[in-house]
């Protein structure tokens, strides 16, 4: 039991009651018809239910029981056509599905109907998902509809099988192999999304390669395609914007340039002919050294809108990131995306989504919500979330992501009015976009259990579930995934829910409490950095981001500061604007304030720093000890992995804690409060574990 098999165990049902129901109800399984979707759904309705009733499960093209399990469209199959689901078919579309049962002539059914053969193979993992968390299946009435459009994962991973910020191995596409070998991966992979809802994969790095474009690539990627086209699983690429100069031979990649234009479509018309179906770009411009339309003097939507008429025809779209830094270093790095992005609203083609992350800086463990979400309302605004847990621990942290995500989602912008969340700017309620939303970089790769950490799995989880329905608890999410993935026992699932919930407060308090952001080391992010300085941009160091100095710390993004807050609508920006009004997560992301400040608990804010730090430690020795109280409940060989990681993570956080404390002591000058454990070393010993300072590294 390696992790290998995800959310997807399908091991027999543990409840003898609910295990005698299942078996009654589902006495063999129909799947009509024999397009490769359908082929897939009924493959994994066998398998799945046979693990978990127990028993081979009879597939047959017509029924012959008295309770069958009955899957398919009204085309496919005659019987759900009989079932006359015409109006409540319409409101699921064309990814939706209903979970159903229904008596005929004295016989039971249990139905999985949609109006397309993706439709039937989503419910199907529903339906599966149904019996793996014991619930009841005797009086099926649901209906389910993704509230967004392109659920899509982003790998960021290079040609040569690196990852960038991949903490899991190495990449999963093997293209050395390709196209002639298909690994068992690919289709677990493409399993595992459909189970969750992805709908497409972009399989390169927004640092892009060119190479990915020529035709011997494009032949490979063409394999990936087709192997997970039976998955619903559309298939994407990064656009390296001087790919006509690298690949094409031509002199410029000017958008404006008719030339640069014709070899774009002429590249879009060549990569179609190989995957009918492929779903379109994601182009990271002007970004950390990409190149751009801004290097010749054009705009954003001009580079957009070249890429979106090329693909246009094909009905593919252009995911365009809004993640940008200019040359000239900005005042505030915060307000760059914001000021070159919303004069834009409006530019952009009907197939161009502008792709921003959570928040204005970058996959923080905690940010405040970006800015330009509501803030283009001609322009459809797909959410870009981190998988990956770059800034908080990488693989070896249990971080349950979704909370953090969900904290996102339900703040509310104020664009048009009270309610304006980000959840509806995302889904695309708010404005009345079609074209919606939601990436997530992905955290996966070559590793057994796929993900690094065998909570990382979690959070792949979560994603598909959010992206599908941005309006879902982390708490359901998370029940959910225990259930699948552990086990279904009560007194487990809570300790587990519990542990999972806390974990990114847990984080939080031990990395970046109150509003700190971006005090990581240098470059990799791994562990703290808070004294990283004099670096080529200010930007990218720690210094810029906290402030500290004898009077205080934080960065003032009020009016007499930056004045970022000035980006968010008027209730926002006077909330934050105000550090009474400010919730205290975000406290020194929008205010500088002295050591002796005093926060709500009545301390001061070194003091309340300080047991913020000592208390995300407190709760990681708590997860051990949850976890610890497990054994035997868990098989061995995950209990162990969990087990060692979590000692790593509270190596980890005394790490964080310690350094941290130290470095800012040199400037609050005052004690630690009681409560707060001695560091175990010296300022310059943390100070020195900074690969930095470590020669060859
Ligand atoms: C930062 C990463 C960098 C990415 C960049 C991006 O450090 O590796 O290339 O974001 O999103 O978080 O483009």
């Amino acid at each position: 039991e390696d992790g290998y098999r995800l959310w997807l165990r399908y091991d027999q049902v543990q409840d003898p009651a609910k295990l005698k129901a299942y078996r009654q109800a589902i006495q063999e399984v129909v799947v009509p018809g024999n397009s490769p979707t359908l082929s897939v759904a009924q493959q994994e309705l066998k398998m799945g239910l046979s693990g978990l009733l127990g028993k081979p499960v009879p597939v047959s093209q017509k029924p012959s029981q008295r309770n069958t399990l009955v899957a398919g469209t009204p085309a496919s199959s005659a019987l759900i056509k009989d079932l006359g689901l015409g109006d409540k078919l319409k409101t699921v579309g064309d990814e939706g599905y209903l979970l159903l049962t229904a008596n005929k002539k004295g016989k039971k059914y249990t139905v999985i109907a949609a109006n397309t053969d993706i439709g039937v193979l989503y419910g199907s993992y529903h339906f599966l998902r149904l019996l793996q968390t014991q619930q009841d299946i005797s009086k099926l009435s649901l209906a389910s509809a993704p509230k967004t459009k392109h659920r899509v994962l982003n790998h960021w991973d290079n040609l040569d099988r690196t990852v960038e910020r991949g903490y899991a191995g190495f990449s999963l596409w093997d293209w050395h192999k390709l196209p002639t070998y298909i690994d068992q991966r690919y289709i677990d992979y493409a399993r595992a999304n459909a189970s969750i809802g992805i709908n497409g994969t972009v399989l390169t790095n927004v640092n892009a390669n060119a190479l990915v474009l020529t035709e011997e690539y494009l032949k490979k990627v063409k394999a990936l395609a087709d192997a997970f086209r039976p998955y619903g699983l559309k298939v994407y690429l990064t656009a390296r914007f001087s790919a006509p100069i690298e690949i094409g031979g031509l002199e410029t990649a000017d958008p404006l340039d008719p030339k640069v234009q014709a070899w774009w479509k002429k590249k879009s018309d060549e990569i179609y002919s190989y995957i009918p179906d492929f779903g379109g770009f994601l182009v990271k411009a002007n970004s950390e050294g990409q190149p751009g339309p801004q290097n010749y003097g054009r705009s954003h939507a001009d580079g957009a809108n070249m890429l979106a008429d090329a693909v246009a025809p094909h009905g593919g779209i252009v995911m365009w990131r809004a993640f940008v830094y200019s040359n000239e270093e900005p005042e505030d790095r915060a307000k760059q995306a914001y000021n070159e992005f919303k004069p834009l609203d409006g530019q952009f083609r009907d197939n161009v989504m502008v792709q921003v992350k959570n928040g204005a800086i970058d996959f923080q463990p905690r940010e405040p919500f970006h800015p330009l979400f509501g803030a283009m309302p001609k322009t459809p605004i797909m959410m870009e979330f981190q998988i990956t847990q770059e800034y908080l621990g990488q693989a070896t942290n249990l971080v349950y992501l979704a909370p953090m995500w969900e904290e996102v989602l339900d703040e509310d912008t104020y664009a048009e009015g009270e309610g304006s969340t980000v959840a509806k700017v995302i889904d695309g309620t708010l404005n009345g976009h079609r074209l919606t939303g939601m990436a997530g970089v992905a955290n996966i790769g070559t590793d057994r259990n796929w993900t690094g950490h065998q909570f990382g799995q979690a959070n792949w989880y979560a994603f598909g579930r959010m992206a599908w329905n941005p309006y879902l608890s982390s708490e359901e999410i998370a029940e959910e995934w225990i259930k699948m993935t552990f086990s279904n026992q009560e007194e487990l699932v809570e300790k587990l829910e519990d542990m999972m919930l806390n974990s990114h407060e847990t984080l939080v308090n031990y990395m970046t409490p109150l509003g700190l952001h971006h005090i990581m080391g240098w470059s990799h992010h791994y562990g703290p950095g808070p004294w990283i300085k004099d670096k080529h941009r200010a930007d990218w160091t720690s210094v810029y981001y906290h402030r500290a100095d004898e009077k205080g710390i934080g960065f003032d993004r009020t009016k007499t500061g930056s004045n970022a807050v000035a980006q968010y609508f008027p209730p926002v920006a006077e909330k934050y604007g105000n550090v009474e009004k400010t919730p205290e997560k975000y406290l020194l992301w929008f205010h500088h304030l002295p050591w002796d400040y005093k926060v709500k608990s009545g301390r001061t804010l070194w003091d309340e720093m300080a047991l913020r730090y000592q208390g995300g430690v407190d709760s990681v020795r708590q997860m051990q000890q949850t976890w610890n109280a497990l054994e035997g409940k868990i098989d061995p060989e995950r209990f162990k992995h969990v087990q060692t990681f979590l000692e790593i993570q509270e190596q980890e956080a005394e790490w964080w804690r310690d350094a941290v404390l130290l470095y800012f002591q040199t400037f609050s000058k005052r004690p630690l409060p009681e409560g707060v454990e001695k560091p175990e070393h010296t300022l310059e010993y943390y100070m020195q574990l900074d690969p930095k300072f470590v020669p060859g590294i």
